[in-house]
């Protein structure tokens, strides 16, 4: 597939794969942290979770510390080989997997929780710790995740800090860039850089470790997080509300916002297509019929009464003021838990329908759902469908398009014009997933001259080789 679209890209004079490369890694890790295609099946590590770039890499190292993850880079720094950084690899814009035959670098095997301490909130982790099972092991120490996403069964903490993963709870807990307080990373020359820092306060000098949030696995590789998690809330409540109109969506979202205050989680909204597609292609079972939205809403407090008091009074406010039509509450977790399936498998859904093409932006909210009507009629009948649901909450809208397979005639028609659309509204052209290498030729749409200039400087500086996952990011070359 990457060739298919990304024709224009040629492969870096980077060193390629020699015996004695792959003896200097035999030699500093054990046999199974260096597995290669001659006796490993590596499709699962060259392919994206999209099933839509390939890599064609022939080894995978798996470090399982932070100092191998140094002797690594070091040795690939010197000689010009170059690295893809990987965690879940459940990533949605191809900067997971090789472009071409980058080395990969899983940190699958740096899973281990270091510490958790329930009065301060503050759990130390190693990066390639999956996102499940932090999170319960901070249920178990009172505590839970600032951050939630679907992927949250494959994904790993690094890879999150590494994509600053936002997810179903921004709307409460913000983003990684407050969350994390420190991380310790590994640079391309091998240096350890060390801002494990556990201080919720800190102003000595520039914030390091904010630079490495959201870098894509370009300027570092992440290989511990200090996060900061809020106390487990002991009662959450999941509504589900119908509703005829996006006028009404929004209003649902500023009532909301007012009458359930600060125990207010998440509010993801989902539209009439993309519903159809889990109800349809997955089977899942809708407690409210067919309408053009839905809004998901969650809530997240320490008082079940006063909880459900209040979100039962709000279901009953926008029934009667016919802000909503039809809405129900999750009378268990059971439910609740069926409630957000109808939210968290659309992505699952949507790839089983076919090739996706997909839009992840923040638009400003009140045009939140102008892009779908707007690539609807631009497209007319060429998809199988055109739709859009995502984290209403935050201004983040995921529009996606599938088709039967790819289709460069449809392709087409959807960019630039959806990067346009998005610019002319000053909005983002990729909200929460990144750039990898699908969105790189549109970092300007959203990012000034200037700015991506100074970007270019920062890479060239952290990573002067190039060796840290190229061809992600930035259009062209580094050197343009
Ligand atoms: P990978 O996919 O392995 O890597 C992602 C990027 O980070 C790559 O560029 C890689 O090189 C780099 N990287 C990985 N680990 C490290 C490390 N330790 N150090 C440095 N660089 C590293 N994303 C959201 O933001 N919000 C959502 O709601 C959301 N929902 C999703 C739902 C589904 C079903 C799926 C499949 C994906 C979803 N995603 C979402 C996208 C994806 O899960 C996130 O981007 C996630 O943070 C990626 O984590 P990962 O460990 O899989 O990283
Ligand atoms: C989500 C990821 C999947 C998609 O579900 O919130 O971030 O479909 C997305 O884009
Ligand atoms: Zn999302």
């Amino acid at each position: 597939f990457t060739a298919v679209r990304y024709p224009y890209l040629k492969r870096g004079n980077y060193s390629f794969l020699s015996d004695r490369h792959l003896g200097f890694f035999q030699s500093i890790l054990s046999p199974h942290q260096v597995l290669t295609d001659e006796f490993n099946d590596l499709s699962g590590y060259n392919v994206d979770w999209m099933h839509s770039v390939r890599g064609s890499s022939r080894l995978v190292l798996r470090p399982k510390t932070t100092e191998e993850v140094g002797a690594i880079l070091q040795y690939c720094n010197a000689q010009n080989i170059a690295v893809c950084p990987q965690g879940g690899n459940t990533g949605l814009v191809g900067g997971s997997v090789p472009v071409f035959d980058e080395v990969i670098m899983s940190l699958g095997l740096m899973d281990a929780v270091i510490s958790v301490d329930e009065l301060s909130g503050i759990a130390i982790v190693q990066a390639g710790c999956v996102l499940e099972k932090l999170e319960t092991i901070l249920h178990l120490n009172n505590l839970t995740l600032p951050l939630d996403l679907g992927a949250k069964g494959s994904c790993q903490i690094g890879g999150n800090v590494a994509t600053n993963a936002g997810g179903i709870r921004l709307l409460r807990y913000g983003n990684l860039h407050g969350s994390v307080l420190g991380l310790t990373a590994v640079l391309a020359n091998g240096q350890i850089m060390d801002c494990l820092s556990t201080n919720k306060k800190d102003n000595t000098g520039y914030d390091l470790k904010q630079l490495f949030i959201g870098s894509e696995g370009t300027l570092g590789v992440v290989t511990q997080v200090a996060l900061h998690c809020p106390s487990k809330p002991t009662s959450v409540q999941v509504g589900f509300f119908g509703i005829n109109s996006f006028d009404n969506v929004l209003e649902t979202l500023r009532l909301s916002k007012q009458n359930l205050g600060e125990i207010l989680s998440s509010c993801e909204l989902i539209d009439a297509s993309s519903w159809n597609c889990v109800t349809s292609l997955l089977k899942l079972k809708s407690p409210v019929n067919y309408f053009p939205f839905y809004i998901l809403l969650e809530t997240s407090g320490s008082n079940a009464d006063h909880d459900a008091e209040k979100l039962n009074s709000l279901l009953e406010m926008l029934l009667k003021n016919g802000t909503i039509v039809d809405g129900t509450i999750a009378v268990d977790s059971t439910q609740a838990t069926s409630l957000w399936a109808l939210r968290e498998r659309i992505a699952e859904a949507l790839a089983s329908e076919g090739y996706v093409y997909k839009y992840d932006v923040s638009v400003p909210i009140r045009q939140f759902y102008q892009l779908v009507d707007v690539m609807r009629a631009r497209l007319e009948k060429l998809p199988i469908r055109c739709c859009g649901y995502g984290h209403l909450g935050d201004g983040n809208l995921h529009l996606n398009i599938t088709s039967q397979e790819y289709s460069s005639e449809l392709l087409n028609k959807i960019e630039p014009f959806v990067y346009d659309w998005v610019s002319r509204q000053r909005g983002s052209v990729s909200a929460e997933h990144g750039l990898g290498l699908k969105k790189r030729d549109y970092i300007e749409y959203t990012k000034s001259p200037t700015s991506v200039h100074w970007m270019r400087r920062m890479k060239k500086l952290f990573d002067p080789n190039n060796i840290l996952n190229p061809y992600k990011i930035f259009p062209g070359t580094l050197n343009e």
